[in-house]
């Protein structure tokens, strides 16, 4: 007898996924380590899918990436789930099997990051199955047999001419509680998921008093900033700040647990507590830095003023052996970048860095330490929620080489058109043609804009502050009525000029004119 439709019990069953995978959630939360399994298994597809496949998502999604990454796997879960309950209509044991096979699925891929404690993987594994196919069993076994058996058989069921048995009372009850497993399952994940960190890293880094650093950024110039509308900014606020990394739940660390292991090719290795790295003398330093998944015109580039201790007296203390070319940043996440270790000792202001914008790190930007230097892009260098740093040869990898990223990555010299915006309409007229050109490590020098088939025209640069840091731009333009296509191009102070020839961002990053067109009205 199959007392329930086939619609209903799709209902069911994504009543009871999302009641499972919600009380697993609302577990992960509450349990200190304990993994959200729908974050493991997005873990899992990040670090398994092909290089391609996830520069493609950060090219296409950008920022988007997780919240897509997320979405798709809580749409299978519940297609998963329509489809186990419609199985539970022929058997609930075969239909229980399933959602114990789709909880186990969640603890191997938990269990595949060896930083997940077992038995608190376990127990979530546990919770959500159980609640999950306690729910299947109250809506595809309970409720029914409490049918009465001499009532005819109504017809609200999806299926006529398969004995439908449920009367209309008991289908408004089983409604009822197919909704209020599915809100409630909802509810928990949301409970779950805020549980899992954000206010306590809001508590942890209210906590933290900055130390006065001992050489202090700026003062910034007037006129470094030309404050023309729609322009980018000199710094971005925190809020605002491109955010590009692995990690589907930004790491929670309590500075009074971490440390920072300075080890590998080293005579010395030692570790820091956050209370003695705050004793150190620390700097300020005024740093763009870039990702190299920058499309040319694009946002994944912002400038910020940083605090930390410098690396260069880290690594003399530790004294560096002979060898010891490279330098890696390792993360609690697993994540790690590595870069030379002569950059670190000849770029003055390469640092672990506890501060942005006057801020303890932001959560999403890695508090309580990450490292910043001048002139790479983030992918071989700033390694956020930072944890070690190891001096290795040149053979050892960090996390993107060998998904197909240049073993080297020295941010390219680059411009980008704000304003007018991107296929913007302006009127005719006196308009200004402004943006921000970057060149970390050596400055930009000039920017030379062109419109149409004109000539190369010289723009009027901010005034000069920092090598390190973006400088603005602005052409002052007549725009005359009609379609324009405004090209930019900058040279660094080194006289290299910006290339124009296009290339994609990867293995080394995006190179080529920004170029936008413009409606002038
Ligand atoms: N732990 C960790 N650190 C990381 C990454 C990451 O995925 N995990 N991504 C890097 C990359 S590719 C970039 S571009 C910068 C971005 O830093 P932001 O998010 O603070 O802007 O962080 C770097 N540090
Ligand atoms: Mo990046």
């Amino acid at each position: 007898m199959r007392p329930v439709g086939r619609g209903s019990a799709a209902l069911a069953g994504i009543a009871a996924v999302a009641a499972g995978l919600g009380s697993a959630e609302l577990v992960a939360g509450l349990v200190p380590q304990a993994p959200s399994l729908i974050l493991a298994v997005g873990d899992f597809v990040v670090d398994n899918v092909p290089g391609p496949v996830e520069q493609w998502a950060i090219a296409t999604l950008g920022t988007a990436d997780k919240p897509v990454l997320i979405g798709g796997i809580l749409v299978l879960s519940a297609l998963f789930g329509a489809l186990l309950g419609m199985l539970a209509r022929r058997s609930a044991v075969l239909a229980s099997g399933g959602i114990a096979l789709f909880a186990l699925l969640g603890v191997v891929a938990a269990l595949a990051d060896d930083r997940n404690p077992v038995f608190r993987t376990v127990l979530v594994g546990l919770v959500g199955a159980g609640v999950g196919i306690g729910v299947l069993y109250l809506l595809m076994v309970g409720l029914p047999r409490r049918a009465p058996a001499d009532e005819p058989a109504s017809t609200v069921d999806d299926e006529p001419g398969t004995a439908p048995a449920l009367s209309p009372v008991d289908r408004r009850r089983f409604l009822a509680v197919t909704g209020g497993a599915t809100v409630l399952g909802v509810l928990a994940g949301i409970g779950g998921y805020l549980l899992s960190g954000r206010e306590r890293i809001a508590g942890l880094r209210a906590a933290v008093r900055l130390p006065a650093p001992v050489r202090q950024a700026g003062p910034v110039p007037a006129g470094a900033d030309l404050e023309i509308p729609g322009l980018t900014p000199l710094f971005i606020p925190n809020e605002e700040f491109y955010r590009i990394d692995t990690a589907l739940r930004v790491p929670v660390v309590d500075p009074a647990d971490w440390q920072l292991e300075i080890r590998g090719m080293v005579d010395n290795p030692y570790t820091l507590t956050y209370a003695e790295l705050m004793e150190l003398p620390q700097i300020e330093a005024d740093i763009t830095i870039a990702c190299v998944s920058n499309e040319v015109g694009g946002e994944l580039v912002g400038n910020a003023r940083w605090q930390g201790v410098p690396l260069r007296p880290l690594l003399e203390r530790a004294g560096l052996q002979e060898g010891a070319t490279q330098l890696i940043g390792r993360s609690v996440d697993g994540f790690t970048a590595g870069f030379p270790t002569l950059t670190a000792l000849d770029v003055e202001e390469a640092m672990v860095a506890v501060a942005m914008n006057g801020e303890p790190l932001p959560a999403e930007h890695g508090f309580p330490a990450r490292l910043i230097v001048p002139g790479l892009y983030g992918y071989v260098s700033a390694t956020k929620w930072l944890s070690a740093i190891e001096l290795t040869d040149w053979d050892v990898d960090g996390y993107w080489i060998p998904r197909g990223w240049a073993k080297e990555g020295p941010i390219k010299t680059q411009s980008r058109i704000d304003v007018p915006g991107p296929r913007a309409t302006v009127a005719a007229g006196r308009t200004p043609i402004a943006g921000v050109a970057w060149a970390p490590t050596r400055g930009i020098e000039r920017v030379e804009v062109r419109i149409d088939d004109g000539p190369w025209q010289e723009a009027e640069l901010a005034a000069p502050y920092d090598v390190d840091v973006w400088r603005q731009w602005m052409l002052p333009w007549e725009a005359t009525p009609g379609r324009h296509v405004i090209a930019a191009r900058a040279t660094d102070g080194a006289g290299e000029v910006q290339t124009d020839q296009r290339t994609p961002v990867a293995p080394d990053g995006a190179s080529g004119y920004p170029i936008i067109e413009v409606v002038v009205e």
